[in-house]
């Protein structure tokens, strides 16, 4: 018998802007009309300052762990641009530019880190809490995806997640249920080419990660995740695919953290300099720079004017996200349940805060008589 080929396929690699400030008009042009990427590198501005004064709140106690977002803006940003406003941006913690493009106020995301839970309170953008728990997300995507197919409200799910959260099982159901229930869900992969100190190649085998997309009947691509022009291309196509046929896709976008995994890392314990140098020159802000100026729509002046607005917007940020009043202590049992389950309740009214000098109004202990023992 010959040997047929049961499936053959080939994953695109997609580029538009490169480091070497190479542009393919033939892709690129009138994808982003100009005063949109003006605006969008003001974004990606104030978004690094408040990337750099959060480190400095936690290197200076004033706030818990922070996870640096430097280098790895556009993806989110591009996602978030091309999202219409019924659609859900569910991300994991280093999508800061899209959570506040869609208009999550900034004090939100510090008032997570400070672990306060009114930081997850989100009532101005469909966008979902920062998914501490690798890869959960994505399950969150997919049935927001099916219940909006249900409702019919036309709304997708865009889901970001790293390269590590796709050796998690919670990706494989994810995309499993989106690829056969025809759901409209983006996946989009940030392969930062590390999952903490775990190096990409040492949790996945396959030459790219687009590829675990094939498996379950997705449409894949890679795309230079640095690259805002090629970011807004392939979303936007997924976007489509998504809303008009409700058929996923799989984004693999390379891009690279800058900065330690988080502020409990000490990243030049795994990585090594000549990485993070080559990556350093690939910084997705150096190369829209330099493209906006070569229009002659940034120069140096806009450039120190901007930096003193981000400087003021953030200061004001973090002045609302300190000043805010102490949460109670029992704040993170209410926004659990709508319908709290009985033992949570009795935990609730049997926490000793006295130590702490709060909600004294919970002593002495109150053990509900109708709630019987708890088991
Ligand atoms: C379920 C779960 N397992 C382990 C961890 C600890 N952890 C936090 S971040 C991380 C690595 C994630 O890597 P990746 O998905 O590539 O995301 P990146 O931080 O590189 O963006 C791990 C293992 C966690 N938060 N949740
Ligand atoms: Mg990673």
């Amino acid at each position: 018998m010959p040997v047929n080929i049961a499936y053959e396929t080939k994953i695109e690699h997609i580029s538009i802007l490169d480091e070497h400030g190479n542009f393919d008009a033939s892709m690129g042009e009138g994808l982003i009309p100009n005063d949109d990427l003006v605006a969008m590198y003001k974004h990606m501005m104030t978004c690094r300052h408040l990337d750099e004064i959060a480190f400095k709140l936690q290197r200076s106690g004033r706030m818990g762990t922070y996870p640096e977002n430097r280098g790895q803006e556009v993806p989110s940003l591009a996602a978030a641009y091309v999202l219409e406003k019924k659609d859900w941006l569910v991300t994991c913690y280093r999508e800061n530019a899209g959570l506040f493009w869609r208009g999550l106020p900034m004090e939100k995301v510090l008032l997570h880190w400070m672990g306060d839970e009114r930081g997850n309170h989100i009532d101005e953008c469909n966008v979902t809490p920062l998914a501490i728990a690798i890869g959960s997300q994505m399950l969150h995507a997919t049935g927001l995806a099916w219940s909006s197919k249900y409702k019919k409200d036309g709304a997708i799910a865009c889901t970001f997640f790293g390269d590590g959260a796709t050796s998690e099982g919670d990706f494989h159901e994810a995309a499993n249920f989106a690829a056969n229930l025809d759901l409209p869900v983006v996946f989009v992969c940030q392969n930062n080419g590390w999952a903490i100190s775990t190096p990409t190649k040492l949790e996945c085998s396959a030459p790219t990660v687009a590829q675990r997309g094939i498996a379950y009947g997705m449409d894949c691509v890679q795309v230079d995740g640095n690259d805002m022009f090629a970011m807004v291309k392939v979303v936007r196509d997924a976007v489509k695919n998504a809303r008009e046929n409700n058929r996923p896709t799989f984004i693999e976008a390379l891009t690279y953290r800058l900065g330690d995994h988080t502020t409990a890392d000490d990243a030049s314990r795994y990585r090594n300099v000549e990485e993070l140098e080559m990556w350093e020159k690939r910084d997705p802000m150096i190369r829209l720079r330099k493209y906006l100026e070569k229009l002659g729509l940034w120069s140096q002046e806009q450039e120190d004017e901007h930096l003193k607005v981000a400087a003021q917007t953030v200061s004001e940020v973090v002045k609302r996200a300190e000043g805010i009043d102490a949460p109670s202590a029992t704040e993170f049992f209410d926004s659990m349940y709508t319908d709290m389950p009985k033992q949570l309740k009795l935990q609730r009214q049997t926490m000793r805060t006295s130590s702490l000098g709060q909600d004294p109004s919970q002593i002495p202990v109150q053990i509900p008589a109708t709630e019987g023992t708890v088991q």
